[in-house]
């Protein structure tokens, strides 16, 4: 490549990117929630309409799961040597129960939280 054709994809270069970078989606929300017998933390998880969210959740003891029929989320089931993580981005403000999706004992019924979408 010679010098002028260098210079001239640095110059397309530069001003390809600030057109990129106003075309990229909004940065992901990373969340951590750790799950234990019988509670999420936290259980209350904010985050706001069109920003995607990604929640990894980790276990401290048995297997837990998570779902939200409310927001369309589907069952996963994390470990203590493997967490799970799950993606969205919220389109509707509001507040949208999840709960604990695999039986982890006699508490695993009070295993709930809310995902709560701000405008
Ligand atoms: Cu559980």
């Amino acid at each position: 490549m010679n010098v002028t054709r260098f210079r001239r994809l640095a110059i397309l270069a530069s001003l390809m990117i600030p057109a990129l970078a106003n075309a990229l989606p909004p940065e992901t929300k990373k969340i951590e929630v750790v799950a234990h017998k019988f509670a999420f933390e936290p259980s209350t998880i904010e985050v706001k309409v069109g920003e995607p969210v990604e929640i990894t959740f980790r276990s401290t003891d048995t297997k837990h799961g998570f779902v939200s029929k409310d927001l369309g989320l589907e069952k996963v089931v994390f470990s203590k040597d493997q967490p799970a993580t799950v993606t969205f981005t919220p389109s509707k403000a509001g507040t949208y129960s999840f709960k604990c999706a695999r039986f982890c004992g006699l508490g695993h019924g009070k295993m709930k939280g809310e995902i709560v979408v701000t405008p």
